[in-house]
């Protein structure tokens, strides 16, 4: 009877012991994830983030290989992205657990732990992997969303043209070098001629189509360390590091020329051709400031249009900066 006694006491001390030592396990998981979570949210690239995700997987799963693999926007495959421990076999079947890693509704990627070769999975691997698994589509789907917000803040949605802002703060950049006397920079400063009158004709979502045509343009002919900037509704400014006088007005005459043979389309039915005026400046000739620039540029532009439109001016040589 005592002996029974005894042995059930002991049964409930070991299962008791047992627990503690699970529970104890389970709050340095519970740690492990939360700290996790700290540095994917102090990661600021998605870059950041992957070295983040071996370093944990290999404390979360000590027993286990991982792979991440993320699916690549315009891919068919999932890439992989982040891994632990012995990545090269894929080949011998092991016991292996994979949890999906979503994008909102949609599958974004994989997470996959494996056991070693001979090896089976821990007991309550599953929950644990879909938690760690969590935590990286959370931090992914907030590095993204950083990323878009990122592309709103300088880029004009119409055109995908850099904005206005970004366009002021690379010219003042540029400036700032030309003012050190590390060579010119070149401003064109362009409109759409009479575009109120092809709005009212062919209606704005046309207008809209030869605005984000007119944009497509100026980028396949402006040079790689060129910035194309959508000024502000018909009007687009291009900052030119590096120019020379002749250098400006040779590619404004281009882009003129071009913009005359734009074919604008709209259900098989070419609808009315547009033309442009531009405006050029060089500093540090005509200004060092981005307000003395673009105004000189301005100038010409009102020139180019008082002289007729669908031509390029530059400021006359006499006006030297200020
Ligand atoms: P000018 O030759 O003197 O430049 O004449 P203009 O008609 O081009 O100039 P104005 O400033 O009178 O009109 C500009 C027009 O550009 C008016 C506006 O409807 C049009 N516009 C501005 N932004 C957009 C846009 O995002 N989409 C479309 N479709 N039209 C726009
Ligand atoms: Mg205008
Ligand atoms: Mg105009």
């Amino acid at each position: 009877m005592v002996t029974a006694t005894l042995l059930l006491l002991l049964i409930t001390l070991i299962a008791a012991l047992l627990r503690v030592e699970r529970s104890r396990a389970e709050a340095a998981r519970l740690r492990l994830l939360v700290e996790l979570s700290g540095f994917l949210q102090l990661s600021s690239t998605a870059a950041e983030a992957l070295e983040v995700i071996p370093v944990f997987g290999r404390h979360l799963f000590p027993k286990l290989d991982g792979t991440v693999r993320l699916i690549r926007a315009g891919s068919a495959t999932a890439d992989v992205v982040a891994s632990w421990g012995e990545t090269v076999s894929d080949a011998p079947h092991r016991p292996s657990v994979c949890i999906p890693l979503l994008a909102g509704q949609d599958i974004a990627g994989v997470l996959t732990l494996r056991a070693s070769d001979g090896a089976t999975l821990p007991s309550r691997v599953d929950r644990l992997a879909t938690d760690f698994a969590d935590q990286i589509s959370l931090a992914l789907a907030n590095l993204q969303r950083q990323d878009s917000l990122h592309a709103r803040a300088v880029r004009d949605p119409l055109t995908g043209l850099f904005n206005r802002r970004c366009m002021e703060e690379t010219l003042q950049r540029e400036l700032l070098r030309a003012g050190r006397g590390d060579g010119e920079v070149g401003v064109i400063l362009l409109d759409v001629d009479y575009f109120k009158a092809f709005n009212d004709t062919w209606g704005h979502s046309a207008g809209d189509a030869v605005l984000q045509q007119l944009a497509r343009m100026l980028q396949n002919l402006c040079r790689e360390e060129d910035v194309v900037c959508r000024y502000g509704g018909e009007e687009f400014v291009i900052v030119m590091p590096n120019a020379s006088t002749d250098a400006v007005r040779s590619i404004a005459e281009r882009l003129r020329d071009h913009a005359r043979q734009l074919h604008v389309h709209r259900d098989g039915e070419l609808l009315g051709h547009i033309t442009i005026s531009a405006g050029t400046a060089l500093a540090p000739l005509h200004g060092l400031t981005v307000s003395a620039l673009l105004g000189a540029a301005d100038r010409a532009l009102y020139a180019a249009k008082s002289g007729g439109r669908d031509r390029v001016a530059s400021p006359p040589p006499q006006i030297v900066a200020a």
